[in-house]
Formats: C-alpha cells, sequence, structure tokens
C-alpha cells in the first residue's frame, strides 16, 4: 500500500479566507479588507499595496478595479467586502472542527492573521484576544487529534505595515515578523508542532512576467528585494523556532505549478527550465539549500536589479533551512516561445493551451500527472519530506431540492490525484500529509467569490454575502471519509 502508516490526512483553510471578524475583538486591517470582489476576468489578487494605496508594483497584475478608487486603505461604507464576514470561522470553528474530526482529519491546515496578534504590525504588546482566540482553536483541534499546520503568514501582512513602512520591500518588516513568530511560537510550543512560514511566497515574482505582458525592471527590482526580505525572515523564524522547541517541524511553502515545454523546440525546452527556476527553484533552493541558485545572478542581470543582501542576511539563509518543503498544486502551464498556439485564458493559468488536458471553469488545468511530476522532480532536488498542502477543485455547486451538494467532478479530481500522490510515494517520495483547499467552502483568494467552491463541506452564502451560513456535507465528504479511514486504500 502506498501510503505509509501515519500518513496524515486533512484540509487547509487561510485565515482572512475564512474568519470574517475582520474588526473584531481588536483586530487590524489588512489588504483583503479594502479589496472588493472580482471575477474570473477580473482577478483581485495582488501581492502588496504601495505606499500610495495602490496595488503594489511586484503584483504588475494591473488589478486596479478591485481596491476602489481614492480608497486607499480605507474600507468604503458602499462597497461590499467579501473577506469582512468571510464564511465567519471566527464564531464557527466549533462546529467546523467537528465536521472535520468526522471526516477523520489528523492534521488541520490553518492561518493565524499577524493582524489579530499585532493589529499594527508594529505593537509593543501583542493582543490577548487574539492570542485567546487561536489557543482555543488549537484546542480545538487537540481534542480530536488533529494536528494543527500553521501558516504564520498567508498574504494578510497588517496594512498598517503597508501603509507606514512601504510594506516587505522595507527591511524593516524582517523584524516585525520575527518578533510575531516568536510571539506564537512561545504562545502555542504546547499546542502546535507543525509551522509554515510564508503561503505560496514564489507568487510575488513568480507571476510577473505571465498576466498581461512582461513587467518592469522596477517591478522586478521590488518583487526581488521583497523575497530576500521574507526569506531572511524566513530563514531567522526557523532558527529561532528551533531555539524555543527542538521538536517544532518548519516549513516553507510554495505556489507549485508544473511547467512543461510547450513545443519539443529546444528552444521551448529551455525557456521551461528557466521558468522552473525562476518560478519554483528560486525560493525554494534558498529556503531548502540555504542558499541561492546560480542561475539567480542572470535573473537579476537580466532584469538590472541589484539587492540589499547582507553578509549576516546570508549566514541567516544558510542557518535557517527548512525541516519540510510544502507546496500547493492546482495545475499545469505550458511555456513556450511559439506564438502561434492556442493560449488559456482564466485567471492564473497563463500561456499555452495543453490539448492533452482538460480546463476548469476558472481555466486551471486538471493534471494530476503534474502532481507526481512535481512530487518527484522536487523530493529528487531536495531529499526532504514533503507535504501537498493545498489541492483543489474550484467548481460552481448545485443544490439538490432534498439540500443535498452530489460534486462527483470534486471527487474525480481528488480521486486523481490521490492515486498520483500514491505513484510518486511507490516510486521512493517521502510524502507525509496531504491538505486539500478549503475543506469548507471559503472566500477566494483570487477572485473573491464564494461561488468558486472548494469545500468538501457547502456553506450556505453567495458572492453578496447573502446566506444562512449553514454547513453542509456535500458527497465529496462521505468519500473523503472512507479515503482516510482506509489510508488512501480505497479511491
Ligand atoms: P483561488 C494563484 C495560483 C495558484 C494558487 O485559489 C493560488 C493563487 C492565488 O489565488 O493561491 C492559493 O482562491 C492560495 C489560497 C487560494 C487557493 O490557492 O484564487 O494559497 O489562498 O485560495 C485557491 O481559487
Amino acid at each position: 500500500m502506498a501510503f505509509p502508516e501515519g500518513f496524515l490526512w486533512g484540509g487547509a483553510l487561510a485565515a482572512n479566507q475564512a474568519e470574517g471578524a475582520y474588526n473584531i475583538d481588536g483586530r487590524g486591517l489588512v489588504q483583503t479588507d479594502v479589496t472588493t470582489g472580482g471575477s474570473v476576468d477580473s482577478p483581485r489578487f495582488v501581492t502588496y499595496i504601495d505606499k500610495d494605496g495602490n496595488p503594489g508594483k511586484a503584483s504588475s497584475m494591473g488589478h486596479t478595479g478591485q481596491i476602489p478608487e481614492g480608497a486607499k486603505f480605507a474600507v468604503l461604507d458602499d462597497e461590499y467586502y467579501p473577506n469582512h464576514q468571510a464564511v465567519d470561522f471566527y464564531h464557527r470553528y466549533k462546529e467546523d472542527i467537528k465536521l472535520f474530526a468526522e471526516m477523520g482529519y489528523s492534521i488541520l491546515r490553518l492561518s493565524i492573521s499577524w493582524a489579530r496578534i499585532f493589529p499594527n504590525g508594529d505593537d509593543k504588546e501583542p493582543n490577548q484576544a487574539g492570542l485567546d482566540f487561536y489557543r482555543s482553536v488549537f484546542e480545538e483541534c487537540r481534542k480530536y487529534n488533529i494536528e494543527p499546520l500553521v501558516s504564520i503568514w498567508h498574504f494578510d501582512t497588517p496594512l498598517a505595515l503597508e501603509e507606514n513602512y512601504g510594506g516587505w520591500t522595507n527591511r524593516k518588516l524582517i523584524d516585525f515578523y520575527v518578533k510575531y513568530a516568536e510571539t506564537i511560537f512561545n504562545e502555542y510550543t504546547d499546542l502546535v508542532k507543525y509551522w509554515l512560514t510564508f503561503n505560496e511566497i514564489n507568487n510575488t515574482t513568480m507571476f510577473l512576467d505571465m498576466f498581461g505582458g512582461a513587467a518592469s525592471d522596477a517591478e522586478y527590482q521590488d518583487g526581488y528585494q521583497i523575497l530576500h526580505n521574507q526569506f531572511v525572515a524566513s530563514a531567522k523564524t526557523v532558527q529561532l523556532g528551533h531555539k524555543i522547541n527542538p521538536d517544532f517541524i518548519i516549513g516553507n511553502m510554495i505556489c507549485g505549478i508544473t511547467f512543461y515545454p510547450g513545443t519539443c523546440d529546444p528552444a521551448d525546452i529551455l525557456a521551461n527550465q528557466h521558468k522552473w527556476e525562476s518560478g519554483i527553484y528560486y525560493c525554494g533552493d534558498v529556503q531548502a539549500k540555504g542558499k541561492y541558485g546560480t542561475y539567480a545572478k542572470r535573473l537579476w542581470k537580466e532584469h538590472n536589479v541589484v539587492l540589499d543582501i547582507t553578509e549576516e542576511d546570508l549566514q541567516d539563509l544558510k542557518n535557517g533551512t527548512v525541516d519540510i518543503y510544502t507546496f500547493s498544486y492546482y495545475m499545469s502551464n505550458n511555456i513556450t516561445t511559439h506564438t502561434d498556439q492556442e493560449m488559456v485564458s482564466g485567471n492564473f493559468s497563463t500561456g499555452a493551451k495543453n490539448p492533452y488536458l482538460t480546463y476548469s471553469d476558472w481555466g486551471w488545468a486538471h493534471d494530476p500527472v503534474g502532481l507526481q511530476y512535481y512530487l518527484e522532480k522536487i523530493y529528487d532536488r531536495y531529499e526532504l519530506p514533503l507535504m501537498v498542502v493545498e489541492n483543489g477543485l474550484g467548481a460552481f455547486d448545485k443544490v439538490e431540492e432534498d439540500g443535498s451538494i452530489h460534486d462527483d467532478y470534486r471527487i474525480d479530481y481528488h480521486r486523481a490525484h490521490i492515486s498520483a500522490m500514491a505513484d510518486a510515494v511507490d516510486n521512493g517520495v517521502n510524502l507525509i500529509a496531504y491538505t486539500t483547499w478549503g475543506c469548507i467552502d471559503i472566500v477566494s483568494a483570487g477572485t473573491g467569490e464564494m461561488r468558486k467552491r472548494y469545500g468538501f463541506i457547502y456553506v450556505d452564502m453567495d458572492d453578496e454575502g447573502h446566506g444562512s451560513l449553514d454547513r453542509t456535507p456535500k458527497d465529496s465528504f462521505y468519500w473523503y471519509q472512507k479515503v482516510i479511514e482506509t489510508n488512501g486504500a480505497v479511491l
């Protein structure tokens, strides 16, 4: 049987997309609180906001439409902000964790909202109400023997740090982040063992040239400096975590997209290899090997980037390598130098259309083999234990008259991906956990939609925030229960 005994099965969510309660119990604002909804044609994902209150240059995606004009850092009365209420996990976590336990979870990935702990990011003392909230969440998990897997940062830098310091382009953010990490490490040392430093850290530069044409050198300059500062913050945090509790297992988190050459033209093969370097390896190499890859100098030179890197930084990177490599996996993309190919349209999927694959309603390629490919390639490169910490299908669900939801398309998606993981394990990959994305329906990061659903548990709420917020297990809930019960033997 492929999956080893003790393999961790569960699901994943993120604070800003699930909790809601955006201004409750002393929480500070984050970027999604000032971002309205989007759509497949008009995604809203940005990597940071610059000091004038505009979506940061490093996003380069130009999705300014979702931050109302003139809003800067303000919440406007006549706008609807999907993350303000999200699915109210803040008040319903007991009910939700009970349902996760019913599915048989042994692990739950969630994130701590930095702005609940340090509302402005640079506060002297942490906010007690925030600390108390996560304590009860983790205790609730423990009650059911669910291991919390905690993302320290999931796209939610306190907005005040964006406003007052210019966000992650400023090195000062490193110390604020490390102080925040130190606080939660000390606070939850007996409750949490698994930690992830930055969710999808590579998004900042990976997406730069994938949307709306080439990015400018200034955008690359910001993007690479943001990443460097986050690498240092991550590495310092890993060292500190191991000091505070040697049993802590701390990982990175990469947006794992499998890139293929669009044709067998050698130029495409090389372009594809370079996409792996800039998109995927760039962050993984620093975080798992402790140093920049050999190709990094070429990348910086290509975009005239000059980074502020100190000798001490390099030491920190070396001493702060992660214990595990974790990643999200949703799709593959084709890379080609040829301009005569049919292109994919959708958000966060780009490049040439792969004629061998089908695509979701949001244009994401359904490619389980790509997951096996990614697992084998990455394990070969780092030989670290791996976790797939996000994987899922964003789809429209239909509620039947009797209230049931028959999401066989979602079951098919997961079945195929778990089967691909099993094949990778049989091929020697040390995979230790699988947490499906959005174990419960939550607000989409990319579009802010509710109707782009990933959950095995349906939440009665629409894109305008209407609905009872009642939770209902979908068919996939019962299917996953069986998968977990049999440790992946019955798919
Ligand atoms: P949504 C882009 C490409 C791949 C994964 O995404 C991505 C993104 C950014 O949207 O994000 C991860 O909700 C992310 C989650 C997010 C999930 O994938 O846009 O870690 O926060 O919800 C799915 O469909």
